[in-house]
């Protein structure tokens, strides 16, 4: 039986996560693992902030805070993002904080170079004497030798979108100070990718099935591809292991080398805190894993070709990624998210006025699976009223009431008379349209949630066309196998949606009078007629209420005004 180590992006420690975040990498993780664990999967799902590297130390710098109370602020706030949304990792950390994380990054450095897959180089740097230190990717600013535009950074021109080599950047400026730097030697070690490709790189990734977008990205990369440098000129990271570094101080492992090896760093911790600290192995290096990294397309490249080569190098045993379900990017109404530009939805607040839930579940059907998507708002509000509330909130409101007024809150039973033709009309009559799981095992969100609402409608056609409030009237035995046996079907309902809207789904399973919680009641096949129901006859409602409470029009227009759209 295989196992699956499923892990999503390590978020960088600066800031806010929005939408476009969740609905990339987090939120269809969450969905897979918890619809596999159903399925009676073993499944181990990883998780933690991205600590280190120059995207964390300018943003402290500007705010005068040390970088580790800087991370730790962010590190919390993140996680109650998440918790708010009900993203639940087994493990959360932190690059800067897991305990095993500096050492075992060190080892994957160590044994690189062992092996022969590290090079080094002596090259020059822009050298700040005032502050005083190396100015590494945006700590240096000046104008772009490709459209002129004069604040491009170190890496990177933001108006033209050039990648840029700082030493190439006319009028170069410290970031911090505005004075001119210098140049100055220094010595960089390399991962030496062309090598690895070589080695195994390329013939894995070439015979690998990935998703498409994961192939065009790639593309002609790989033919490519040069080494990379793996050490940087500063302070705050993972100090270079000091028998290697050759008695030069000031340098850390670069930010992408260490970030991915959070991945395992933090599943040793979850084995330490267990009693149990080999049991990382089991994830980590039997062949049997699928390791499954949710990512955005930006991390492909690093997700794709450059972990997998460290994981292939240090020649451990290590699994490499079995798949890499990388989204495109999402929107807000026709433009990035912008937390700077206020053009953003800040989760946190967003829960305060609507239901997380009915966001997850929104954000499952406008997934950027397959192209670039955006949230809207008049579709949220559609997804909730239309969708979660008229097809599934108001079917089971309208059959529960029914049976708590007229058959005393019990469900009346399917005697076998009426079995047989409910179920030709349920199933196979009016639309249903078989197991979203199937959809989840092959990342296909948007289709799982689709195919959950298709069932939920079949529902309703099936209710409406027997019309069980009329006929109680004249066949009371068979108006009440009609509701039983769509109380049986909201069942499966309840079990379909615990994945998407786990307490929503909590809620519609306690009403149907079942104990325990949804989710242990293990993942429902797309029902054979006969062989489908489960709840006994005579059982007791639970409390009744509404589920998905109707967004108002006021509610929306005051949210677009907000953004002035
Ligand atoms: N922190 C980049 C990002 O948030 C980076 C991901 C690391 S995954 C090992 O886009
Ligand atoms: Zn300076």
């Amino acid at each position: 039986m295989p196992r699956y180590l499923v892990t999503s992006a390590l978020p960088y420690a600066n800031g806010p996560i929005h939408f476009g975040h969740i609905t990339g990498a987090y939120l269809p993780a969450d969905v897979y693992v918890r619809t596999l664990r159903m399925q009676g999967e073993e499944v181990l799902y990883v998780c933690g902030t991205d600590e280190h590297g120059v995207a964390i130390t300018v943003n402290a710098e500007a705010e005068r805070k040390p970088y580790a109370e800087y991370v730790a602020h962010w590190r919390d706030e993140i996680k109650r993002t998440f918790d708010r949304y009900g993203i639940e990792f087994d493990v959360w950390s932190g690059t800067s904080v897991s305990p095993p994380h500096a050492e075992l990054s060190q080892h994957f450095f160590a044994r690189l170079d062992e092996r022969g897959f590290l090079a080094q180089k002596v090259q020059e740097q822009l050298y700040c004497t005032r502050c005083p230190r190396y100015l590494a990717d945006r700590y240096v600013e000046g104008t772009c030798y490709v459209c002129g535009h004069e604040k491009a950074r170190g890496d990177e021109c933001p108006k033209c979108a050039s990648w840029l080599d700082p030493l190439k950047l006319k009028d170069p400026r410290c970031k911090v100070c505005g004075s001119a730097p210098e140049r100055r030697s220094t010595r960089h070690w390399y991962l030496d990718l062309p090598k690895l490709r070589d080695a195994h790189i390329g013939a894995w990734f070439a015979g690998h099935p990935w998703k498409q977008n994961v192939k065009g990205y790639i593309g002609n990369q790989l033919a490519e591809i040069e080494p990379r440098p793996i050490t940087r000129d500063m302070s705050w990271g993972v100090p270079l292991p000091a028998d290697r570094a050759g008695g030069e101080t000031g340098k850390v492992l670069y930010v992408w080398f260490d970030a991915p090896i959070g991945y395992v760093s933090f599943t040793r911790e979850w084995a330490a805190a267990r009693g149990e600290p080999e049991a990382w192995k089991r994830w980590w290096c039997e062949p049997d894993t699928r390791l499954v990294h949710f990512i955005g397309k930006d991390n492909i490249p690093f997700h794709c070709l450059v972990f997998p080569s460290m994981l292939f190098g240090v020649g451990e045993g290590y699994v490499l990624p079995w798949q890499v379900p990388a989204n495109e990017f999402y929107n807000l109404e026709g433009r990035k998210f912008s937390t700077s530009q206020r053009w953003t939805i800040p989760p946190l607040d967003f829960a305060e006025r609507f239901d997380a839930e009915s966001a997850r579940f929104y954000l499952v059907l406008s997934m950027p699976e397959s192209a670039d998507s955006e949230w809207r708002w008049d579709e949220f509000q559609a997804c909730n009223n239309s969708q979660l509330a008229d097809k599934i909130g108001n079917l089971a409101s309208r059959v529960l009431r029914f049976l708590e007024k007229n058959y005393e809150a019990r469900l009346p039973g399917t005697p076998d008379e009426h079995a047989a033709e409910l179920d030709r009309v349920l199933l196979s009559e009016c639309g249903a349209i078989g197991d979203p799981g199937e959809h989840v095992r092959e990342f296909r969100f948007r289709r799982a949630a689709e195919t959950l609402l298709a069932n939920a409608v079949a529902a309703n056609v099936y209710i409406d066309r027997l019309a069980p409030w009329a006929l109680r009237k004249t066949d009371p035995a068979r108006a009440g196998a009609v509701l039983d046996t769509c109380c049986q079907y909201l069942a499966l309902i309840a079990r379909w949606l615990a994945p998407f809207t786990p307490l929503k789904a909590q809620a519609l399973w306690e009403q149907l009078g079942c104990n325990g919680r949804v989710a242990q009641a293990g993942w429902p096949a797309a029902p054979r007629p006969g062989a489908w129901r489960t709840l006994p006859a005579g059982q007791k409602l639970g409390v009744l209420g509404g589920l998905f409470p109707k967004i108002e029009n006021d509610a929306i227009a005051a949210e677009r005004a907000k953004l002035g759209a």
